[in-house]
């Protein structure tokens, strides 16, 4: 089989890059070792910048995200029994995120890519990515038990962290950089209305919670645990009373409980692998970056290679300029970095590091105050919680 560009991974990066890739004109085949099913039923991201939501309006998704996204133009960070809410609009000059779920969004793509007649296999194996050092690369795998050789242009590697191509490419051809964090985060979802219009992110001695929601009838909660932890040893009660246990009592009281029909816990880490193309193999979303999910960036980040990425594939054909292709890499790696920071940051504010003293706890407490204190720390957290300019 031939097609110009092969991408591997059908989550938001893949699909994203496929639509926009078929926009243009330019033949690309999505292969992903996931069901189609079960790559629908993964509940993750639910923050969307604006630059994220203009970027999916410029590939045509934009109308069910319009109708059924909630715009939020601020947020609660609630510690020592307090809340104080960091006003996004007035802080960056009238920006707000849009609350609309990842599973929505792949949902969106995958319609949009079945109704175009876009070619996707899935369930598929041993997909190895080879010869992008070259000037023909190709990937095979094997499909429905036989094998398949696809020959391409270009190779985009959107196939999420744990995937086959970042460990395609020489370890000595790649720097990277990591942080793993002593804990992870306990997620569940349940059809009942949220604790407040608003989320909250909440710093408490017991750990840090998240009040999050998919709609207004729909809630998604998320509890701080300590690495290792097994989902199993949590009901849905016990849960309920760690949230309620970390919120301020006015909000405690008003939470609404119900049955999860979704609770999975994921560890959190800070990953960047640099550079970010390998001749003709580039690498897109979190095949190349993770951070821990605080400050709501990893599905923008993705959102934002893929901009970058499908701008320079389509200046390659249509007007043969390499020029896009050739920045990818360090254009994504500037605002990767910035994002990185700043969940790295969100992180430290707002957990409990089991080898946290007192001191660490002045320190963050401090902190907290003193962005409710001040309008420049506050700017800054807004700033880059919108999302900072592509
Ligand atoms: P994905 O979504 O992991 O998709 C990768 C796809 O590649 C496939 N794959 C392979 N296919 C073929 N061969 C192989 N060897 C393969 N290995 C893997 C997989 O089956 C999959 O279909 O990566 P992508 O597309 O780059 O998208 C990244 C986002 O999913 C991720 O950054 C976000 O979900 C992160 N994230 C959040 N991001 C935000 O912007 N805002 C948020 O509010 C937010 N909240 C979150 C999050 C992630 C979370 N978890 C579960 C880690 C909350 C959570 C709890
Ligand atoms: C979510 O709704 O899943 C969500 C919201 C904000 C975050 C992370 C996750 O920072």
């Amino acid at each position: 089989m031939r097609t110009q560009v092969a991408i591997i991974g059908s989550g938001p990066s893949g699909l994203l890059l496929g639509q926009i890739l078929s926009g243009a004109g330019i033949a690309n085949v999505v292969v992903d070792r996931t069901r189609r099913d079960h790559i629908l039923a993964r509940v993750r991201a639910g923050v969307l910048e604006q630059g994220t939501v203009r970027v999916l309006d410029q590939a045509g998704l934009g109308a069910r995200l319009h109708n059924e996204g909630l715009i939020h133009d601020g947020f609660s960070l609630a510690f020592d029994e307090r809340d104080h809410r960091i006003d996004l609009a007035g802080l960056t000059g009238g920006k707000h995120v849009t609350v609309y779920g990842q599973t929505e969004i792949t949902r969106d793509l995958l319609d949009a890519r079945e109704t175009d007649g876009m070619l996707s296999l899935y369930d598929v194996e041993d997909v190895v990515p080879h010869d992008f050092d070259g000037e023909r690369p190709y990937v095979t795998l094997i499909h429905d038990g036989k094998p398949l050789r696809i020959d391409c242009d270009f190779i985009a590697g959107c196939d999420g962290f744990h995937g086959a191509s970042r460990r395609a490419v020489p370890p000595s051809a790649m720097t990277c950089y990591e942080r793993i964090y002593p804990f992870g985060w306990l997620g569940l979802l349940a059809e009942v209305p949220p604790v407040s219009h608003e989320l909250i992110y909440a710093n408490h001695a017991r750990g840090f919670a998240l009040c999050s929601m998919r709609s207004l009838s729909r809630s998604r909660y998320y509890v701080q645990v300590p690495a290792g932890e097994k989902v199993e040893a949590w009901s849905d009660q016990r849960f309920w009373d760690e949230l309620r246990a970390r919120l301020p009592r006015h909000h405690a009281e008003k939470v609404t409980t119900g049955p999860s029909f979704e609770k999975s816990i994921a560890p959190l880490r800070s990953f960047v692998a640099e550079p970010m193309r390998f001749g003709r193999l580039f690498l897109v979303g979190d095949a190349a970056h993770i951070v821990p999910p605080t400050g709501a960036k990893g599905l923008n980040l993705a959102v934002g290679d893929v901009h970058y990425l499908s701008e320079g594939l389509c200046e390659h054909y249509r007007e043969g300029s390499e020029a896009g292709l050739e920045a990818y890499s360090a254009r994504a790696l500037s605002r990767v970095w910035k994002a990185v920071r700043f969940s790295w940051w969100m992180t430290t504010l707002l957990h409990r590091f089991p080898e946290a003293g007192a001191f660490e706890t002045k320190i963050q407490l401090a902190e907290l105050d003193y962005l409710t204190h001040s309008r420049a720390a506050a700017s800054m957290l807004a700033e880059n919680y919108v999302g900072l300019s592509y």
